[in-house]
């Protein structure tokens, strides 16, 4: 028997899963917790659903399982301990959903779905029970492949709920729809038509959930604007943070003014230079290296202190040396970094601990120099809409390519760097997620003023490019979306890439290239479906594609 199976991530083990480690790093053991946390929510939720019936609304347990599969996304937790404690509050969730249900009449005893009804307090049972409640105990590989891509699809919404829900902005009918889906997955009657029809749908809440985020974003720290980032250094000592957490930004940069210490951005939280909000701050210096499986190299280099709000977090070598300059926070978590505690009472989260761990550090070692644009994200895009419609009228611009989504460290995303460098000159890319690190500090130019690379944000800003491109085709009068001069060419990595896939697919867009491989958890079957309803194919040569695309 295989000590664990995990297929949700583009870097999965020979492109089938991974089933004795993680290549991400997770063990067996935590895999399979993260299994049986997920079991247990399914159980939780068959009692929410019913609870609904009587109007009744858990706010706890909405939190409670929106927090879990965010935990359980690619690169967020790989902290045993913390899936334990979780479990062990899982249960005193369920029983508490289970006893407002048979207070409010409903039939307890119809629920029997074991992940309703299982509990082991101890290590060893937990330990044993997750061997058998993973992705392999449905047989059927359709169906299975289907339940997979409706809960990696809310995973990826569950981590755009939690930084909405951390500035204030919920839609209860959200969590009603995940923890139905959740549901669903576990009921045996459903036909792959049916779990096809759950798949799209959790792409339309999936848009819901970007465009919350999106209000919630833009309400607490304004539109963001069209902005040169530095990417060089100061002399001061720093804090790294990475993820993709807002309110945890400003948190930090509140709590750091008038220390001497400075605040640099990683990876997926580049974007944060974009707000309005962020700008006062002086010692909000800049963007420091590349994407997220960079962080190696650029952590040891950076020398301050690091914060990961969220993922990627990729486990440090044993040589690394910046380990113990390592906090958490939220949902992310490692066996060996420190983490900070949750907000409490409305009041702020407590960064004092690094700021003076910082205070102790020497300042980063410059890596690069200059400075990067971006900001365009719908807003921004939307008030040069007459400069736009004016060059694709000309004839300067030809075509957008949407080249958003994810990085990985799969050698065969060089495509995305060299796709990018052969694109004609009279073609401008609409991007989002850490994919831009392939192709950002390239001199591609600018046609007319426009840069050549326009970037919207965080990857749930590919919610901006799917505004952007609806504002677009109303400027040209085209009923459909599909008309207009835009190529979708998207990199994946993980959960989230697989929300805005689903969001895109429901928006009506066709035709999508998804590389650098097609998911291992898509069947021939569903694969099928996937290119016979909405074009979706994988990606080929640069030459190849280049030439079929343009
Ligand atoms: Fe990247 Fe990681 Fe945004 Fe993901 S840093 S890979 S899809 O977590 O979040 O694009
Ligand atoms: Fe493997 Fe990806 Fe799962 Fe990690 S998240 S165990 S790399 S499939």
């Amino acid at each position: 028997m295989e000590k664990m199976f995990c297929f949700q991530c583009q870097e999965t083990a020979k492109n089938e899963g991974c089933t004795i480690k993680g290549v991400c790093g997770k063990t067996a053991d935590v895999a399979n917790l993260q299994d049986l946390l997920m079991y247990i929510c399914k159980g939780i939720s068959h009692y929410t659903v019913a609870l609904r019936k009587f109007g009744i609304e858990m706010n706890e347990i909405n939190k409670f399982i929106t927090d879990s599969l965010f935990m359980t996304i690619t690169n967020a937790n790989f902290y045993r301990s913390r899936f334990i404690t979780r479990l062990r509050i899982a249960y005193e969730m369920r029983n508490a959903a289970k006893e407002q249900l048979a207070k409010a009449g409903g039939n307890v005893d119809a629920i029997t779905f074991d992940g309703a009804l299982w509990q082991g307090y101890t290590e060893a049972e937990m330990d044993e029970k997750a061997l058998s409640v993973g992705v392999l105990s449905t047989e059927n590989i359709d169906v299975r492949s289907l339940r997979e891509l409706t809960i990696y699809g809310l995973k990826g919404m569950a981590a755009y709920l939690e930084h909405a829900f951390n500035l204030g902005y919920e839609v209860s009918e959200i969590y009603a729809f995940m923890q139905k889906a959740l549901v669903a997955t576990t009921d045996d009657s459903l036909s792959a038509d049916d779990l096809t029809a759950l798949v799209l749908e959790t792409g339309q809440y999936g848009v819901q959930a970007m465009a919350l985020l999106d209000k919630a974003n833009t309400t607490s720290y304004g539109n963001p604007e069209i902005t040169q980032v530095n990417i060089g250094v100061r002399t001061n000592p720093g804090i790294l943070i990475s993820g993709h957490d807002l309110k945890d930004m400003e948190e930090l940069l509140k709590q750091t003014e008038g220390t001497g210490v400075d605040v640099y951005t990683h990876s997926e939280m580049l974007p944060a230079h974009y707000y309005p909000a962020f700008k006062k701050y002086s010692h909000f210096v800049g963007n420091y290296g590349s994407s997220w499986w960079h962080q190696v190299e650029d952590f040891e280099n950076f020398n301050g202190v690091i914060l990961f709000t969220t993922n990627c977090i990729v486990p440090p070598r044993k040589t690394s040396t910046y380990s113990d300059r390592v906090y958490t926070t939220g949902a992310s978590g490692f066996d060996g970094f420190k983490h900070i505690a949750d907000r409490k009472d409305g009041k702020p989260k407590d960064f004092s601990a690094l700021i003076e761990h910082a205070k102790r550090c020497a300042p980063p070692k410059e890596i690069e120099q200059g400075t990067i644009v971006g900001g365009f994200a719908h807003n921004q895009v939307i008030a040069l809409a007459d400069k736009v419609v004016e060059a694709v009228k000309s004839g300067a611009i030809r075509k957008f390519f949407v080249m958003g989504g994810c990085d990985g460290r799969m050698n065969g995303r060089n495509y995305y760097t060299e796709f990018a460098q052969r694109l004609p000159s009279d073609t401008v890319i609409l991007t989002a997620g850490c994919a831009k690190y392939r192709y950002n500090k390239l001199k591609l130019g600018t046609i007319n003023g426009i840069p050549r690379v326009l970037d919207a944000g965080q990857c749930n800003d590919s919610y901006s490019l799917a505004k952007i491109a609806l504002a677009l085709k109303d400027a040209f009068g085209l009923d459909d979306l599909n008309d207009l001069p835009i190529v979708y060419n998207i990199a994946w990595y993980e959960q989230k890439a697989v929300i805005v896939l689903l969001a895109l697919l429901y928006l009506g867009v066709k035709n999508i290239h998804l590389g650098p491989t097609l998911p291992a958890f898509l069947s021939p079957n569903v694969a099928n479906v996937l290119v016979n309803n909405f074009g979706i194919s994988g990606i080929g040569t640069v030459d190849e594609d280049l030439k079929a695309m343009l």
